[in-house]
C-alpha cells in the first residue's frame, strides 16, 4: 500500500463509528448523506463490507416518502452541532424512521456510489444481497426527487442552500437577500470551536439558513408548500441525479429489474439540464424559480454536468475548466468559484477554495470522456494536496493551505479511490 493509501485509511478508520463514518470528528459529529456516499467509494478499497454498511445505515434512515435525509443524528452528540436533532424533532412527523434525522436532503450521488461499491467485490456484494437491498431504496429516493421536488422543467429543486452541499455558493446570494424573514432566536455556532470564522459561512448567512430550516420544519417538511421563499434548480444536484439514474439502470440490470425507466429518466434529465445553460458565461448555472433568473456566476457546480454523457455543451465546459476562471493544472484542484470574479474568496467555504469531492467528480468525468492525462493529473494533485496538509476539508487554490477541518473523511476516501484507480500508471 502506498503512503497516501495508508494515511488515508487511518483517517477512515479513525472516523468510523461502528456503522457509518463521521465527516470529521469535532466539526461534524453525525452521519451526512452525500458524505457517506463519497466515503463508501473510498472505504470499498479497505473493506467492501464496511462500504456496504455505510450505505445500508444511511438507507435505514429513509423516510416513507423516499427522501434520504441530509443528516442522521447521533443524539449523544446533539450539543456538538447546530442545528441538531432537537431542532428538527423528526419523530413528530409521520412517516419518519426510528432514528433522528434532518428534514432536508443532499445531492443524489448514492446510486453512483452503490454501483461502485458493488463493483469492488461483486461476489461478496451478491452473497450479501447488497444491491437487492439498495435498489428499492434508491428507486424510491429518485422517485421522491421526481414526484416531490420537480417542477415543469423536470429538474429537482433545492429548497435550502444546505441541500446543494455547496452551502454558501454565490448562487444563493440574491435569493437569500430577497428573503424577508430572518431568524429571531439565538444563533449557536459550535462549528467555530473547530474551524476559523473566516473559513466558514458568516452569522448573517446562518440567520437565513436557520430561518429557512425552521420554516420547513414548522410545515412538517411538507414539499407541497409552494410558498417556500427559496427554490432553485442547481446544475450539480441535477447532473448527479442524471448520472445516478444511469448507475441505477446498471444496478437494475444486475439484479434482474427493468433498467429502461432509469435510462429514460437519465435522458430526460440530460435534456432538461440544458435549460440551465448560460450562454454569456459559457457554463451551466442555477435558476432561481422565485425570480425566474439564471444566477450570473461561474461555480464548480456549473462544471459538474461534464459527468453526464449526452450534454450539448461539453466542449465549452472543457474550455472553461482550462481557462482563466478555473485554471486546471495551474492552481490546486478545481476552485469552487471563478478565480477572477469579484466574489471569489480563497478561504471561505464554497466561495473559492478547492474541494476534493468536486475534484473527484471532475476527474471521473474527464476520464470517462477520454481525457486521461487531465484525469490522472487531478488524481495525483488530490493525493499530494491531501497528504501535504493532513487531509483538509478544503484548500486555498493558490497557496494549497488547509481550510476548514483536518482529517476529513471524504478527502481521505476520494484521494484513496483516485490514487488507486486513476493515479497509477496503467
Ligand atoms: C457542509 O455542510 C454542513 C451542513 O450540511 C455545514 O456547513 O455545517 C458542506 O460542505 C456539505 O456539503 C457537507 O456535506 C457537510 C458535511 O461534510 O458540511
Amino acid at each position: 500500500m502506498s503512503a497516501v493509501a495508508e494515511a488515508a485509511s487511518r483517517v477512515l478508520i479513525e472516523n468510523w463509528r461502528g456503522a457509518y463514518t463521521v465527516p470529521a470528528s469535532g466539526l461534524y459529529p453525525h452521519q451526512w448523506s452525500w458524505d457517506s456516499a463519497f466515503i463508501a467509494i473510498g472505504l470499498r478499497h479497505l473493506s467492501p463490507r464496511r462500504a456496504q454498511l455505510e450505505l445500508d445505515s444511511l438507507f435505514s434512515a429513509q423516510w416513507d416518502d423516499g427522501r434520504l435525509p441530509q443528516i442522521v443524528f447521533n443524539l449523544r452528540r446533539d450539543d456538538g452541532y447546530s442545528p441538531g436533532g432537537s431542532f428538527w424533532h423528526s419523530e413528530r412527523i409521520s412517516g419518519t424512521p426510528p432514528v433522528s434525522t434532518a428534514g432536508l436532503i443532499q445531492p443524489p450521488n448514492h446510486a453512483m456510489a452503490s454501483w461502485l461499491v458493488h463493483l469492488s467485490d461483486p461476489a461478496e456484494s451478491r452473497r450479501r444481497g447488497f444491491l437487492d437491498r439498495a435498489y428499492p431504496r434508491l428507486a424510491r429516493w429518485h422517485d421522491y426527487l421526481r414526484d416531490r421536488r420537480s417542477g415543469t422543467s423536470g429538474l429537482a429543486q433545492v429548497i435550502h442552500p444546505w441541500e446543494s452541499g455547496m452551502d454558501n455558493s454565490p448562487y444563493w446570494d440574491a435569493p437569500l437577500a430577497a428573503m424577508r424573514d430572518d431568524y429571531r432566536g439565538h444563533i449557536p455556532r459550535p462549528d467555530l470551536r473547530h474551524a476559523a470564522a473566516d473559513h466558514r459561512p458568516s452569522n448573517a448567512d446562518y440567520g437565513k439558513y436557520l430561518s429557512l430550516a425552521a420554516r420547513y420544519r414548522d410545515h412538517d417538511c411538507d414539499d407541497t408548500d409552494g410558498e417556500n421563499p427559496f427554490r432553485l434548480e442547481d446544475p450539480a444536484v441535477n447532473a448527479l441525479w442524471a448520472r445516478s439514474e444511469i448507475a441505477l439502470a446498471e444496478i437494475a440490470d444486475e439484479i434482474g429489474a427493468d433498467p429502461v425507466p432509469h435510462r429514460a429518466r437519465a435522458t430526460e434529465l440530460t435534456v432538461a439540464l440544458e435549460s440551465l445553460w448560460h450562454p454569456d458565461l459559457g457554463t451551466y448555472t442555477a435558476r432561481d424559480l422565485v425570480s425566474g433568473e439564471l444566477q450570473p456566476y461561474r461555480t464548480v457546480s456549473g462544471l459538474i454536468p461534464l459527468l453526464v454523457p449526452g450534454i450539448i455543451h461539453a466542449d465549452e465546459l472543457l474550455v472553461q475548466l482550462h481557462g482563466p476562471h478555473f485554471a486546471l493544472g495551474q492552481v490546486a484542484l478545481v476552485p469552487s468559484h471563478d478565480l477572477i470574479a469579484p466574489t471569489f474568496d480563497a478561504s471561505r467555504y464554497w466561495r473559492g477554495p478547492s474541494w476534493f469531492n468536486t475534484a473527484w467528480l471532475l476527474a471521473e468525468a474527464l476520464h470517462a470522456r477520454g481525457n486521461l492525462d487531465a484525469a490522472r493529473m487531478l488524481a495525483l494533485d488530490m493525493a499530494t494536496s491531501a497528504m501535504l496538509n493532513n487531509f483538509p476539508e478544503y484548500i486555498d487554490p493558490h497557496s494549497r493551505s488547509p481550510r476548514g477541518a483536518l482529517r476529513f473523511s471524504w478527502t481521505a476516501a476520494l484521494s484513496l479511490d483516485s490514487i488507486t484507480r486513476l493515479g497509477m500508471p496503467e
